[in-house]
């Protein structure tokens, strides 16, 4: 946050000076930013839908690139979405008793790791924005999605559809959703200047055209692959 002291403005003892100046920081600062609330057209929460926040100001600061992980559990992808920034490596070590054989084939990575157990080799790396749909080529129903973003401020939204942003330094923002069952993927949901301290709602209907979770594996017995 900036602090601007107008010393013009100031016509008691400079003595003063500090102390209204430590007065000043003491101050507390609401915390500017998004509160994003989306539904679906049945009008119920939309949960993993990523929210991407972007400055369209300056550039800012390169995102972290921590490496994470998504689990095969259950034959499910475990988180089966998540929001990472440009450059993040995603190790992808399977719990299982049964081998798995993870890929994708989607425009921002296309990759894959044959039939494995336990922790594979090397993590793989994502270097472009987009979204990436994971899957296991033995069982159909596997299904993930991982958004890949090239902002420092991205989140998924919850089961209530809610997401809110960090705080954020006043500035114009674009805020978008991506979902893979979006027609175009992403859209925007407002564009412009956030005030210091402001908190701007932003709440937004979408049509999905896919289920906004991937498939769950069938029962047990159901189908022959182990
Ligand atoms: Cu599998």
């Amino acid at each position: 946050m900036a602090v601007k002291l107008h010393a013009g403005t100031l016509s008691c003892s400079t003595t003063l000076v500090p102390l209204l100046l430590s007065a000043v920081l003491a101050m507390p600062v609401s915390a500017a930013g998004f509160d994003v609330h989306l539904m679906d057209s049945a009008g119920d929460g939309l949960a993993n839908a990523a929210v991407v926040v972007r400055t369209l100001d300056a550039e800012p600061d390169r995102p972290d690139s921590p490496r994470v992980r998504i689990d095969q559990i259950d034959r499910a992808f475990v988180p089966a979405a998540i929001t990472i920034p440009v450059g993040t490596e995603v190790m992808f070590p399977n719990k299982d008793d049964i081998r798995h054989h993870v890929y994708s084939f989607s425009e921002a990575k296309t990759f894959e790791l044959p039939l494995y157990t336990g922790m594979p080799a090397r993590p793989v790396h994502f270097p472009q924005a987009g979204i990436v749909t994971i899957a296991c080529n033995i069982h159909d129903w596997m299904l993930g999605h991982i958004y890949v973003v090239d902002t420092p401020w991205h989140g998924l939204s919850d089961e209530g559809g809610r997401w809110e942003s960090p705080s954020l330094p006043a500035g114009r923002y674009r805020v978008e959703v991506w979902h893979h069952g979006l027609s175009d993927g992403r859209m925007t949901l407002h564009e412009g200047e956030l005030a210091a301290g402001e908190r701007l709602k932003l709440d937004s209907t979408l049509e999905i055209q896919s289920g906004p979770s991937p498939r769950r594996a069938p029962r047990p017995g159901r189908r022959g692959y182990r």
